[in-house]
C-alpha cells in the first residue's frame, strides 16, 4: 500500500529500558514499536535509559510520565506505544488497509488491544509483582484471572479459526498479539488454543523476529542484529 501521509527522512530514535526487567523476553512496550518499525522496514536508533534517567527532566520532556517507549523523528516527539504504532502505520505501507472502512476497523482493534484487553492483564501482572505478600492476594487473584478469561474468551470466539482479526495482518493484530504476549509466563493463554496459535503466528513473522532479536541483543549488550534497527544513542539532552 502507498502511504497516504508524507513520511519524514529524519532518523527515528526510540527509548528503551537500558536493562529490561523481563530479561530479554520482549515484553516491555518498546517491542511493539520495534515490531511496527520492522514491519514498515524503517531503520531506527535506540536510546537506552536507566530507571533513574527515565524520571529526569530530559526524559520527562519526551514523556510526561517518565516511561518508555518514546519516539523521536525530527521535530516530532511521541509517547504512548499505541499512538506511536498508529503514527508508523499511518505513514508506511503494511500495517493498515487502504480501504477506509477496513482501516477504521483495524484502528478499532488497536484501541481494543490497549484499552479493553490489556488493562486486566496489567492488573494481573502488577498483582503478581507487587501484591504477593498481602494477605488478600490469594482471594483477589481468581477475580483478576476471571476478568482476563472473560476478555480472552470473547476474543477467541471472534477470532475463531481465522489467522488475523479482520482479514490481512494489521497494526490491530500487532498490538493485540503484543498485549497477549504478556501472558506468556502465566499459563492463562493455554486455555484458549486459537489465541495461543494466533500469538505464535505473530511471533513467526520475520519482522517480529528481527524486532525480538534486536531487543534481545540490546539486553545482552551485543551489537544489534536487526535488518532495520538499531543504532544506539546516549541521552544527549
Ligand atoms: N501506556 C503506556 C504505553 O503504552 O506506552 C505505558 C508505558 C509503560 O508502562 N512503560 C513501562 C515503563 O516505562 C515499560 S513497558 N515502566 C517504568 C516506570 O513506569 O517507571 C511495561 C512493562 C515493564 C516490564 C515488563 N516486564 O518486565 O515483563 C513488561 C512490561
Amino acid at each position: 500500500m502507498t502511504s497516504e501521509l508524507p513520511s519524514s527522512d529524519a532518523e527515528i530514535v526510540i527509548t528503551v529500558f537500558a536493562r529490561s526487567p523481563d530479561g530479554g523476553q520482549g515484553l516491555a512496550r518498546d517491542m511493539q514499536v520495534r515490531w511496527a518499525l520492522e514491519e514498515a522496514e524503517r531503520p531506527y536508533a535506540i536510546r537506552p535509559l536507566s530507571f533513574d534517567a527515565m524520571k529526569r527532566p530530559a526524559h520527562r520532556a519526551r514523556h510526561p510520565f517518565g516511561q518508555i517507549p518514546t519516539y523521536e523523528e525530527g521535530a516530532l516527539t511521541l509517547f504512548e506505544s499505541g499512538s506511536i504504532v498508529l503514527h508508523i502505520a499511518e505513514r508506511h505501507a503494511g500495517l493498515l488497509p487502504a480501504d477506509a472502512d477496513a482501516r477504521a476497523r483495524a484502528i478499532t482493534w488497536m484501541f481494543a488491544a490497549v484499552s479493553t484487553v490489556e488493562p486486566p492483564i496489567v492488573d494481573y501482572a502488577m498483582a503478581m509483582l507487587t501484591e504477593r505478600d498481602k494477605d488478600w492476594h490469594a482471594r483477589r487473584l481468581p477475580i483478576l484471572v476471571d476478568r482476563i478469561h472473560d476478555r480472552l474468551h470473547a476474543l477467541a470466539v471472534r477470532l475463531a479459526d481465522a489467522d488475523w482479526l479482520d482479514g490481512a495482518f494489521t497494526a490491530g493484530d500487532l498490538l493485540m498479539i503484543a498485549v497477549l504476549r504478556r501472558l506468556r509466563n502465566s499459563g492463562l493463554l493455554g486455555e484458549h488454543p486459537n489465541l495461543a496459535a494466533y500469538v505464535a503466528r505473530g511471533e513467526a513473522r520475520p519482522a517480529f523476529q528481527r524486532a525480538f532479536d534486536a531487543q534481545l541483543a540490546a539486553f545482552a549488550g551485543r551489537a544489534p542484529v536487526a535488518a532495520h534497527g538499531a543504532n544506539t544513542q546516549g541521552d544527549k539532552r
